[in-house]
């Protein structure tokens, strides 16, 4: 690493201990500036990388509700309002058990440059609480998503901090929130949340576009080698919003998706997902993958426990959460012929998989640029929002898809202009962190 680059990422790692998938996160965004910092030493004078690495602000608070069976519990709320140069804090908010401050920040760091790649007007931002979703009843859920917005609405606002969705956040959640936000402010302020339902000021794709804009940008990599999906057998991890709808774009491509997973185990289906089923017993009845098997009976399995990374692959699409996978499971899949890997989780790969797959060639898209789609298709239901319109679903479609054709260009671009054709980690980082430097530069020292 350069060493100006250097002596930046060890006061942050110092400023922030123990804050591990943070470390991570800077780290491997500094790996790919080196260049750029040569050419532009006013970055380094207006001290961009000490800036960029600081929430512009960060919020912790108390969230307290009642079970159904009357006892009090206590959550923890977050939000980091990272940074709003490029427009208000924009990024999602996550309900897991693993939530902590590092997680919120690696999440609100990758999303600044994410949101520059989109090329929509937003600045980066994340939330959410160590909140387990898992077995609540409905009742529980939104007592809980009202107490968290009771304390969070006063952070919000159109112009400055828009929430949406992640782990553990879909449409019924913001439902609750948006819900909570309108009575306590007295405003029907559409733009405040993303992801809201259609009657309400959603956005037509808004669930499909995590997805679908990685099988897209996967197809767009395969296409400079003269190849597409079609035909293609792919593994997909998760079953949750983003690995359904990769699942089924990858299927109307043409390609041939055999396996997906949840926190318990993976099914493998060689005659192809049902995704309509999966998307049946995972979001409908918020039951387990496990099930998949039983309904789909003979000829399909289920394996508890285990990584699906096990099973063979020609396009990876890990769409469950951070470093699922690690050297070994890369390794696995370089050996069983991957040469697609799109990440359409947040930081899914660990920096030695990566490793791993740019040596032998792969093409491999870190989730800032692959995984991009969502939040972009978020800025076109503010668009819509601001302009009390709603747009079809081609009209919106084909908005996506332009948008990560030129996500995929200008980072395969920027990679071929800084000297590493295909390395779309270099060329999503810098063309992302160039973006955001400009802005930051020309709005003085905030
Ligand atoms: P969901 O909650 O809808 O689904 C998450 C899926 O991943 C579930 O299948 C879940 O399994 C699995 N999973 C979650 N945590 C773990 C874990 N610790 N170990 C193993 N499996 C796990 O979330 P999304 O689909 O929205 O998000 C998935 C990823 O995509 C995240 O990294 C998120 O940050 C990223 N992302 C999401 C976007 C969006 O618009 N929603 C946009 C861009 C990125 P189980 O059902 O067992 O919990
Ligand atoms: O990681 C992400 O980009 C998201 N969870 C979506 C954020 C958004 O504001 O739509």
């Amino acid at each position: 690493m350069h060493a100006e680059l250097l002596a930046v990422r060890d006061q942050v790692h110092a400023r922030n201990p123990g804050e591990v998938e943070f470390h991570q996160a800077v780290d491997e965004v500094f790996e790919s500036l080196g260049p750029v910092i040569e050419r532009h030493p006013e970055y380094v004078e207006a001290a961009v990388l000490e800036r960029l690495c600081e929430p512009e602000r960060q919020i912790i608070f108390r969230v307290p509700w009642t079970d159904d069976s009357g006892r009090v519990q206590i959550n923890r709320g977050f939000r980091v309002e990272y940074n709003s140069a490029l427009g208000p804090y924009k990024g999602g908010l996550r309900f897991h058990p693993s939530v902590y401050l590092g997680i919120v920040k690696f999440l609100g760091f990758e999303q600044i440059f994410k949101n520059a790649l989109t090329g929509m007007p937003i600045g980066g931002g994340k939330g959410g609480s160590d909140f387990d979703p898992r077995g609540r009843s409905k009742a529980e859920v939104m007592r809980f998503c009202q107490s968290f917005m009771t304390e969070l609405y006063r952070h919000l606002g159109e112009h400055t901090d828009v929430p949406a969705g992640d782990i553990g956040v879909g449409g019924r959640e913001i439902g609750y929130l948006f819900g909570q936000y309108k009575r306590i402010t007295n405003r029907y302020e559409s733009g405040v949340l993303t992801g809201k339902g259609l009657s309400w000021g959603g956005s037509l794709v808004r669930p499909e576009a995590t997805g679908y804009g990685t099988v897209l940008f996967a197809n767009e990599m395969a296409k400079t080698r003269g190849r597409s999906l079609e035909e293609r057998r792919v593994v997909v991890s998760g079953s949750g919003n983003v690995a359904i709808y990769a699942m089924a774009k990858a299927q109307q491509l043409g390609a041939n998706v055999v396996a997906c997973s949840d926190s318990d185990g993976f099914v493998v289906d060689e005659g192809g997902i049902d995704v309509d089923l999966v998307r049946q017993i995972k979001e409908v009845e918020r039951g387990r993958l496990k099930e998949y098997a039983v309904r789909r009976g003979a000829g399909v399995s289920y394996v508890e426990g285990a990584s699906v990374w096990d099973v063979n692959a020609e396009v990876a699409l890990p769409c469950a959460t951070q470093n699922e996978v690690g050297e070994a499971a890369a390794t696995r899949l370089v050996a069983s012929g991957v040469t697609v890997v799109a990440e359409g989780a947040n930081m899914p790969c660990t920096p030695e998989a990566i490793a791993v797959f740019q040596s032998a060639g792969v093409l491999f898209a870190p989730g800032k640029a692959a995984n991009a789609g969502g939040v972009a298709t978020s800025a076109l239901e503010m668009q819509q929002n601001a302009s009390r319109d709603s747009w079809t679903f081609e009209y919106t479609e084909q908005r996506l898809t332009e948008i990560m054709v030129g996500i995929h260009d200008r980072c395969a671009q920027t990679a071929e202009e800084y000297g590493a054709p295909s390395n779309y980690v270099l060329g999503a980082n810098i063309s992302g962190f160039v973006k955001v430097a400009e802005a930051m530069l020309a709005q003085g020292l905030v």
